[in-house]
């Protein structure tokens, strides 16, 4: 059988690991050639070496000219916007301005930036698909959460404006929201490196994987054209809400 996403070109960005790595690996298996976008060029370098049609090109997708000057040429019809991070649970009353610009750099400017070198050519082209990964964190708001989750709410805001901006544009756009994803960097670098705060998230709880999270992004982009899944909400079973979990007991 012919692979799915054989002759598509993908791009994912933070894929040097987590959520991001699991997808450029779903894409690769399924025929994709895959441009591997993360600052870490190392990193993206060694996934690069284990899939059969990648490219590591180590950038910082909060870096505007830089993404210009690196994606705007390149012949990309599937694009995945992954890029993000949270830092800190602090009330904004106490939050640090350094970090909130970091986070909403990352997130927001992120995917403007990487979008905007990237759609002109998707659209003269006629056809792709721009995945936004999103989050829970951009349908509910948690005390903690204010910076990240306007961030995610900002995302969900690109995605509907980039839906009804090109419409008929042969263009597919999918937001995919997930809840708590374990094995991944996101709860070390939110707590700071303090490895048994990031750990005592997902205590008793079966996460979802960021395997979980690339299957279903690699079950959306492979409908028939005139499909376009639009939202994915995907939550840990044990999840009911941002704030209401269920956890094991012990
Ligand atoms: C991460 C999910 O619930 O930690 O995007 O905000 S949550």
């Amino acid at each position: 059988m012919k692979s799915p996403l054989h002759g598509r070109r993908a791009l994912v960005t933070g894929a040097s690991a987590g959520i991001g790595a699991a997808t450029a690996r779903a894409l690769a298996g399924a025929g994709a050639e895959v441009w591997l976008v993360a600052r870490r060029a190392e990193r993206l370098q060694e996934l690069a070496r284990e899939l059969p049609k990648a490219h590591a090109l180590s950038l910082d997708v909060a870096d505007a000219a830089a993404a210009e000057r690196e994606l705007a040429d390149l012949p990309i019809d599937l694009l995945v916007d992954n890029a993000g991070l949270a830092l800190g649970v602090e009330k904004l009353s106490a939050g640090d301005p350094a970090e909130w610009s970091r986070v909403i750099d990352t997130n927001v400017k992120g995917v403007l930036n990487v979008t905007r070198a990237l759609l002109p050519g998707m659209l003269r082209r006629g056809h792709g698909d721009v995945v936004l990964i999103g989050s829970v964190a951009g349908r509910q708001v948690y005390p903690g959460g204010g910076v990240y989750c306007a961030s995610k709410h900002a995302v969900r805001a690109i995605y509907e404006a980039l839906r009804l901006e090109n419409l008929g544009s042969g263009l597919r756009f999918l937001t995919l929201d997930p809840g708590m994803v374990g094995s991944t960097e996101f709860s070390q670098i939110r707590m700071r490196g303090d490895a048994a705060k990031a750990a005592a998230v997902y205590q008793g709880v079966d996460a979802l994987t960021p395997e979980d999270i690339a299957e279903a992004l690699l079950w959306a982009v492979t409908r028939p054209a005139h499909v376009n899944v639009g939202e994915l909400v995907i939550w840990a079973s044990a999840q009911a809400s941002t704030t209401q979990v269920h956890r094991r007991p012990g």
